[in-house]
C-alpha cells in the first residue's frame, strides 16, 4: 500500500445504526469494527516501526509521571509520527464515526497519540484507570477518543477496558500518575468495586471509542510483541479553550474562552461532504 491508496481507502464512511449510537451514549464506550481497513492499519504499523528505527528521536512524554508508572506505555505524539498518519487521522472515515457518536455535523481534532505498550517481558506494565477530561484545557465534556488497534490484538495484549456508565460520574480528577498518594479514581474503583468490561480481542483496524469522562485503563501486555494503539481525541468544535496549562496548547497564543482556532486543531472534512 502507498500513501495515495491509503487516502482512497480512508475516504469513505463507517455506517452506524441508531442502536449503536444509543448504546455508546448509554455505556460511554463501544467497539467499532473495521474503522480503519486492515491493510491501512498494518501499513501504519509498518511505517511506525520503519520511522522509529530510522529516526532515533522518539518522544517519551509525561516526564513528570512518577517513576514506577512510566512503564505504562510510551506515548508518541503526532509530531513524531510519519506524515502518513495524518491522512488517516483526519480522514472522512474517522470523522464519520466521531460525528455520529457525538451527534455533530463536523468534528475537530484535539490530539493524536500512539500508545506503545511493551510486553511485560520487556518491562511494560498496566495502564492505570483514568479519565481523559481532567487533562484537557476544555470548557465542556464533548470529546471522544477513537483508539485503533494497529495490528491484531488478542486479549492478552492489553487493549483498553472500561468502567461502563462511568461517563456519568463527573470529573474525578488526575489519576495516580500525578497523585500516587491520593488517587480518587483508584479509591472509588476499589471502594465501590467498579467492574471492568471484559478483555477484548481486536483485529487490526478495529477500534474502541470512549467519551472523555469514561474511566478506562489497560492490562499489561502479556504477549511477546509490542501493542500499538492509535488514539485520536476528537471534539465538538463548539468547545472553548479554558487557558489551563497543557503541553499541546501552551505558547500557541490561543484566546481563552474562544474555540481552538489554530492549525494544530484542524476541523475534519464533513463525512457527508
Ligand atoms: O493505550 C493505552 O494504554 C492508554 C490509552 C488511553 O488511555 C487513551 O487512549 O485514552
Amino acid at each position: 500500500m502507498n500513501d495515495a491508496d491509503l487516502e482512497i481507502a480512508m475516504d469513505s464512511t463507517v455506517p452506524m445504526s441508531d442502536e449503536d449510537v444509543t448504546a455508546f451514549r448509554n455505556d460511554g464506550w463501544a467497539v467499532v469494527r473495521n474503522v480503519v481497513p486492515r491493510e491501512v492499519a498494518l501499513h501504519l504499523r509498518d511505517q511506525f516501526f520503519a520511522h522509529k528505527t530510522a529516526a532515533a528521536a522518539v518522544e517519551k512524554e509525561r516526564a513528570d509521571y512518577v517513576d514506577e508508572l512510566k512503564v505504562q506505555h510510551v506515548v508518541h505524539r503526532e509530531v513524531t509520527l510519519p506524515a502518513t498518519f495524518r491522512a488517516a487521522t483526519l480522514s472522512r472515515r474517522m470523522a464519520s464515526v466521531a460525528e455520529q457518536l457525538l451527534g455533530v455535523e463536523q468534528v475537530q481534532m484535539f490530539r493524536t497519540s500512539l500508545f506503545e505498550k511493551l510486553p511485560t517481558s520487556d518491562g511494560g506494565g498496566a495502564t492505570g484507570l483514568h479519565q481523559d477530561y481532567p487533562y484537557a484545557p476544555v470548557d465542556r465534556s464533548r470529546g471522544l477518543t477513537i483508539w485503533v488497534a494497529l495490528g491484531d490484538l488478542p486479549e492478552e495484549m492489553g487493549a483498553l477496558r472500561f468502567v461502563e456508565g462511568s461517563h456519568r460520574f463527573g470529573s474525578l480528577g488526575r489519576d495516580e500518575v500525578f497523585r500516587p498518594d491520593n488517587d480518587y479514581v483508584k479509591h472509588r474503583a476499589s471502594n465501590e468495586r467498579w467492574p471492568l468490561t471484559p478483555p477484548l480481542a481486536l483485529a487490526a483496524g478495529d477500534a474502541t471509542v470512549h467519551t472523555d469522562l469514561t474511566v478506562h485503563g489497560a492490562d499489561p501486555n502479556r504477549s511477546g510483541a509490542t501493542r500499538l494503539g492509535l488514539a485520536n481525541l476528537y471534539m465538538d468544535p463548539e468547545t472553548l479553550y479554558t487557558g489551563a496549562p497543557h503541553p499541546l496548547t501552551d505558547g500557541l497564543g490561543l484566546a481563552v474562552n474562544r474555540p481552538f482556532d489554530h492549525p494544530n486543531f484542524p476541523l475534519l472534512p464533513q463525512s457527508a461532504g
